[in-house]
């Protein structure tokens, strides 16, 4: 009689096991059957009513059918999970190219951001970025570019001093970047061909004027080198910098101790609806000072006058980045202020190339 009920079972629940849906659906089969109360346990239970002879042949039986329920539901939960996940493979697409995280929040500054077109022309020219350090000497702020103690244009230069170590000389905040292109004639054998790039300090504060400024500074020296090779390079900047394919440019003498002949650069320009644009207009911007090095300055380096000339200029980052990207208060630019920085500000991936476009 319990062989019937056990065959009766056995054939239920293994209809129901091969029929479940899911892996939920086949857990309420495994506990209908094997859990506390479930059918296979209560069978189970008889087994201590019954005579030795009876649970002699019963038990096993019983115990056969728990054994193989098991493996069954076993076997079928492994096949519903191989089931289910190849389901959620097929069904889920991932896009490897959504960013994983939001986008980032900072900005590049305007000054960084010209910083980068600047070297990045220039390097495409075939100059190296030179760096020194803001904390100069005189000799390589004022010496050797031709300003000696009790020079003129030295009281023009608004210079700051720090305190002079005992025994030790008086050092400035450098005024200009000219000090690199001093270190590298000092170092460097000719051919020369750098930028030198970077903060630099005056005590002068107005709407066109802060302490800390950025500028670049090119030099170029070389057996032949000439004012023609000077027009040319500047030319090609100016150019690649506003993004204009010809720019008029004038040539203005003008006086630096550290270059002779000088001259000041001015490019034609108009304003109109608010902004500059280059190239055409009849106004006319200074935007950078140059001239051939002074041969007293070669001689400074230990480089013969003789042997080398060449060319050298210099220009105010800040300005031309106001130009270019239409910012009109330069006291803004260091004020730290981020709507200011949201506003005027680059992506941090908008890296200037050359082919690629500078500013798009
Ligand atoms: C300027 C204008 C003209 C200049 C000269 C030198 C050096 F070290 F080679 F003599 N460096 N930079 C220079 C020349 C800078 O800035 C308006």
């Amino acid at each position: 009689m319990t062989k019937k009920t056990i065959e009766t079972l056995e054939t239920e629940l293994t209809s129901a096991i091969t029929g479940a849906a899911d892996i939920d659906a086949l857990e309420q089969l495994r506990i209908r059957a094997l859990g506390k109360k479930g059918a296979i346990t209560d069978l189970m239970k008889t087994l201590g009513r019954m005579s030795p002879e009876e649970r002699q042949t019963e038990g096993p039986l019983m115990n056969g059918l728990k054994t193989r329920i098991g493996e069954m539901i076993a076997a079928r939960k492994t096949d519903l999970e191989a089931a289910a996940l190849a389901a959620r493979i097929s069904e889920e697409t991932l896009d490897v190219s959504l960013p994983v995280r939001p986008g980032p929040e900072g900005r590049i500054h305007p000054v960084s951001q010209v910083l980068d077109e600047i070297c990045e022309i220039f390097a495409d020219m075939g100059f190296a970025v030179a760096e020194g350090p803001d904390i100069e000497d005189d000799f390589h702020n004022f010496t050797a570019l031709n300003m000696p103690p009790e020079h003129p244009a030295r009281q023009m230069h608004d210079t700051f001093y720090l305190p002079a170590e005992e025994g030790g000389e008086r050092m400035v905040l450098r005024t200009h970047t000219s000090p690199v292109q001093i270190r590298t004639m000092s170092s460097q054998k000719p051919p020369i061909r750098i930028i030198a790039p970077g903060r630099t300090y005056r005590s002068d504060s107005d709407a066109t004027h802060t302490p800390m400024f950025h500028q670049v500074e090119g030099l170029v020296i070389d057996e032949s080198t000439h004012m023609g090779h000077l027009k040319g390079c500047l030319e090609a900047f100016v150019s690649a910098f506003f993004e204009v394919d010809d720019v008029e440019m004038r040539f203005r003498p003008s006086y630096f101790p550290f270059t002779e002949p000088s001259a000041e650069v001015d490019i034609r320009c108009v304003f109109k609806d608010g902004e500059l644009r280059v190239g055409e207009g009849d106004d006319w911007l200074e935007i950078l000072g140059c001239g051939m090095v002074n041969p007293k300055v070669l001689e400074y380096c230990d480089l013969d006058p003789e042997r080398y000339q060449g060319f050298a200029f210099g220009c105010g980052i800040d300005r031309l980045a106001m130009l270019k990207y239409g910012m009109n208060d330069l006291r803004a630019f260091f004020d730290s202020d981020l709507r200011w920085l949201r506003h005027y500000g680059f992506a941090a991936l908008d890296i200037p190339t050359l082919g690629g476009g500078l500013s798009r």
